[in-house]
């Protein structure tokens, strides 16, 4: 069952970022439901909330993955039978897919105009939407300077050192502590973002609030790209974004016998704090996330 494979893969971190896993875990909903044995729909409907509920639960921080999910089971509402329900939900899916590439199109069009040359940009993890809008910038002859955070505890920050290097940016690679210090020589912070909640908040890796109050210090812009995929409708109506706890191991392996280790995945920065959002949408202010989610409903 691929919806099992998949959700254990992102458990295992083996599967990493809002992107890849919100693609993971739909193609998975997809293939399942498409070569579903079932015979009667009310089977079928029990089956594909199920995979759904597994693949939602493998990363509950993730509101592009759940919103997917939840437009799949919501495409299979009105159908007759179970060919039917086959059908719509393999086509939702792939065009929630085909709308999430799209949008990230349009993020890095619209992102690529934010990176002059000269620029020092600051960014904190691997965020695929940031890589591809440096890469992007860096194609159209913009020249500039990345400073990236190794990002503890699963250097998630290494990968993005690569990708940027291995396309001739020139990247200064620091520990996630150093953050301040070279805060005064970056002109624009640019992050990811797992999730956006209903006041503006921004959802991402543990370390990104602590970094956008450093920039606000600095009066250093501090920018978000990411899709509207990512704004969390259930926040709207009071549901705080959860946090996801991962394993004390990843800190320390062995920690000595009387020390808790806590390793929450991802911390929130307030809207307070964020310049602005780069959208499929264009350019918006953290404040208009809550407006947004209203008019989008779960017809994403
Ligand atoms: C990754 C992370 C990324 C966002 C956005 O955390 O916080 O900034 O997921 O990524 P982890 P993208 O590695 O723990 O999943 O822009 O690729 O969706």
């Amino acid at each position: 069952m691929e919806s099992k494979r998949v959700a254990l893969r992102i458990r295992q971190l083996r599967i990493q970022g809002a992107r890849n896993i919100a693609r993971a875990g739909l193609e998975a909903l997809s293939k399942d439901a498409g070569r579903s044995k079932a015979k009667a729909l009310g089977a079928f409907r029990k089956e594909l909330m199920a995979n759904a509920a597994m693949l939602a639960g493998a990363r509950p921080t993730e509101p592009a993955l759940r919103n997917g999910l939840l437009v799949v089971q919501v495409a299979t509402a009105k159908a007759g039978g179970v060919a039917e329900a086959k059908r719509a939900a393999v086509k939702a899916a792939g065009r929630y897919l085909a709308a999430m590439e799209a949008a990230k199109k349009k993020i890095v069009e619209v992102g690529v105009k934010r990176i002059a040359s000269g620029m020092t940009v600051f960014t904190h993890c691997h965020s695929s939407t940031v890589t591809a809008i440096l890469l992007g910038a860096w194609k159209k002859g913009r020249r500039f300077r990345v400073i990236n955070t190794e990002t503890r505890p699963n250097y998630q920050g290494r990968i993005t050192a690569v990708e940027l290097a291995r396309a001739g940016i020139p990247v200064t690679h620091i520990v996630d502590s150093a953050a301040r210090r070279f805060m005064n020589q970056a002109d624009l912070v640019l992050v990811g973002a797992d999730a956006v909640t209903a006041e503006g908040s921004l959802v991402n890796k543990i370390g990104t609030s602590q970094i956008a109050a450093i920039a606000h210090e600095a009066r250093t812009e501090f920018a978000v790209a990411c899709e509207t995929f990512k704004f969390d409708p259930l926040t709207l109506g009071g549901a705080p974004e959860p946090i996801e706890e991962r394993k004390p191991s990843e800190v320390w392996e062995r920690p000595p016998r009387g020390v808790k280790i806590a390793n929450p995945a991802f911390d929130v920065t307030p809207a307070e704090h964020i310049s602005y959002i780069i959208t499929e949408d264009g350019v918006i202010a953290p404040q208009e996330a809550a407006r947004i989610m209203r008019e989008r409903g779960v017809n994403l």
